[in-house]
């Protein structure tokens, strides 16, 4: 964690614990100033030295604010903030885990009630003493009861989007530590999964001992599981990062075993054993001549183990892409040399799924054009919320400020002239019905609709799918946006049959969008598997309120390649011209 994602951290816990505690307006300035900081360019720490009239500097950051924040950094602490935690003993992540529980509901139900915990809010709910506390009721309660579960598993898994930036540090750190041969993530991050247990690293090298002290060392690493000889674990940003060291001629047996999923490496070792040979984190062995193949490790003759394509190859199979390898058919295609040609980072051309300052968007048209220019794309479209349910407050644009913006869209994009073809879209809402709660007319105007369930997300499954299909089957409709609506560890979403949704997108040439938002990542591979297998189009989409969040578009490229999905079968690798027929 950067020490800007640190202190935005903290400062938005300050808004929970302030709401919490009854606070009005200045919850929603701390969060709003935690924002900015996690999104600012310059290093918290170097603002802070040159005191709080630089801190102040950032945009939405106020005397107050930047004299915390300065504080912070001196001392390691908030007086205040310290205060707040003392008044309100509870373990405020954990309890708004809950869903449908805020900061405001933790502050009364410890007035009421002294819950701190989930284990405390579970038996106070199983008590039925939640439903005698003023303005709460029996669904509520029930809705706690039945949520707990979720929040309890949620807090044991860390999101892909948090973990990566982790592993790659770690990966950086280590490839530059004398002795270090080669270096690779394993695991389920390697996997690209969209929530990472723990985070797994190889290293080869002749070393063993050096290489454990230089890995506690990290910087990024908060606290020592454990160091042993050859493998060691730390902690860092909340996450537990594994590390093994292997000798360079079996790095490739290793990095194929613990990359995993268990599922596959047993439908690989099958393979194996079917051949006379055996495979194990060591290597692959000829053991066609031993009496006793189970004798030890490393019994019979070597025959691949220094590379992971080496291990496949002598299994006469093609190489596995790590994100298809959770025994869902690969090993079968990759037998059959009947792998699909996945998706890469540098095929997409575009952005379809983006926000401004229009609506909820912290930056203006012309900036977040130019920061997709920079990323070297051909196209990108500007599809700001309209207004409709579960858009709050004036967030969303009406019938005539969709009009007024497609002006502004025009002159932004002749303004910044980088060469990229603009598109000017909307993200309109889907309602309860499936239906789209903007004008026909005004959307039949637009080069790009992109509809989204942002309302009544925990519908039965299949409300939720005639709602879908529904939508998708509006004329003006061209991308089907984040279509579950869940947040990762913080809310389920709808449950719908992607089948049956994909079945509709195919037949009315809407695209489902991968949203490459890591609290999102909506669809999931097996939806896009379900779609792809439908004969869908994907839209690898960030839904970037910032230019830094387009940078997420990589979690949306190896979910979609999670789902097996090609070039071809997603939208924004098309060339501009295809694009337009495909919107047409
Ligand atoms: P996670 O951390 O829960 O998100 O999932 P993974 O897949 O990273 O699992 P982890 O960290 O427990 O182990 C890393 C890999 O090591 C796992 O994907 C497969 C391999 N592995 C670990 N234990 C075993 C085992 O007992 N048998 C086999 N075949 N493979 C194992
Ligand atoms: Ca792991
Ligand atoms: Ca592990
Ligand atoms: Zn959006």
């Amino acid at each position: 964690m950067s020490r800007n994602d640190e202190v935005a951290s903290l400062l938005e816990e300050f808004a929970d614990r302030l709401e919490a505690t009854g606070v009005e307006y200045k919850p929603s300035a701390y969060r709003r100033a935690a924002e900015n900081v996690r999104e600012h360019p310059t290093p918290i720490e170097d603002l802070a030295v040159d005191g709080e009239d630089a801190v102040a500097e950032i945009d939405r950051v106020g005397d107050a604010i930047a004299a915390k924040v300065v504080e912070y950094v001196e001392t390691g602490e908030i007086a205040e903030l310290e205060a707040l935690r003392e008044e309100l003993p509870v373990d405020m992540a954990a309890l708004t885990a809950i869903e449908g529980v805020g900061p405001k509901t933790v502050g009364t139900l410890y007035e009421a009630l002294e819950i701190t915990t989930l284990d405390e809010m579970e038996a106070a709910a199983e008590a039925g003493e939640i439903r005698e506390v003023k303005g709460f009721g029996a669904r509520t309660e029930e809705s706690i009861l039945e949520n707990v579960p979720f929040a309890r598993e949620s807090r044991k898994r860390t999101r892909l989007g948090d973990a990566r930036p982790v592993a790659d540090d770690a990966l950086a750190y280590l490839a530059d530590v004398d002795g270090v041969s080669r270096v690779e993530v394993c695991g389920s991050i390697r996997r690209w999964k969209d929530t990472i247990g723990d985070v797994d690293l190889l290293v080869a090298s002749d070393e063993r001992e050096p290489i454990v002290d230089a890995f506690v060392d990290w910087p990024a690493a908060d606290a020592t599981i454990e160091a042993g000889t050859g493998k060691a674990s730390v902690r860092a940003d909340g996450t537990r990062v594994d590390l093994r060291i292997v000798d360079d001629v079996e790095f490739g047996a290793a990095l194929q075993y613990f990359t995993g999923s268990k599922a596959h490496n047993v439908a690989v070792r099958n393979r194996a054993i079917d051949r006379g040979l055996k495979l194990n984190e060591y290597g692959l062995f000829d053991v066609r001549d031993v009496a006793d193949p189970d004798a030890g490790r490393r019994v019979g003759d070597r025959v691949a183990g220094e590379t992971e394509e080496g291990v496949y190859d002598a299994l006469d199979m093609a190489f596995v892409p790590p994100e298809l390898r959770e025994d869902a058919g690969e090993v079968a295609a990759a037998a059959a040399d009947d792998l699909p040609d996945l998706v890469d980072g540098a095929d997409l051309r575009g952005d379809l799924h983006t926000h401004t300052d229009w609506s909820d968007g912290g930056f203006a048209i012309a900036e977040m054009i130019a920061a997709a220019a920079e990323r070297g794309y051909e196209y990108h479209a500007v599809t700001d919320h309209a207004a409709g349910p579960g858009v709050f407050g004036n967030v969303g644009l009406d019938e005539d400020e969709i009009v007024e913006q497609a002006a502004a869209v025009a002159e932004a994009a002749d303004a910044v002239d980088a060469g990229i073809e603009v598109l000017h879209g909307i993200e309109a809402n889907i309602d309860t019905d499936g239906g789209i709660t903007t004008d026909d007319a005004t959307l039949a105007d637009l080069d790009i609709v992109v509809a989204s369930p942002h309302s009544a997300l925990d519908a039965e499954a299949d409300a939720a799918t005639e709602r879908l299909v529904r939508a998708v089957e509006h004329p003006e409709v061209d991308v089907l946006g984040h279509p579950t609506g869940r947040l990762i560890n913080e809310r389920r979403g709808l449950d719908p049959d992607m089948e049956a949704v994909s079945a509709a997108a195919a037949r009315e040439g809407v695209a489902i969008e991968v949203n490459a938002n890591p609290a999102r990542l909506d669809a999931d591979g097996s939806a896009v598997r379900a779609a792809v297998d439908a004969g869908a189009t994907i839209a690898v989409n960030t839904d970037a309120h910032t230019p830094r969040e387009l940078d997420n578009a990589r979690y949306g490229v190896h979910t979609a390649r999670r789902g097996w999905a090609e070039a071809a079968d997603v939208l924004n690798t098309y060339s501009a011209d295809d694009l337009r027929e495909f919107l047409a």
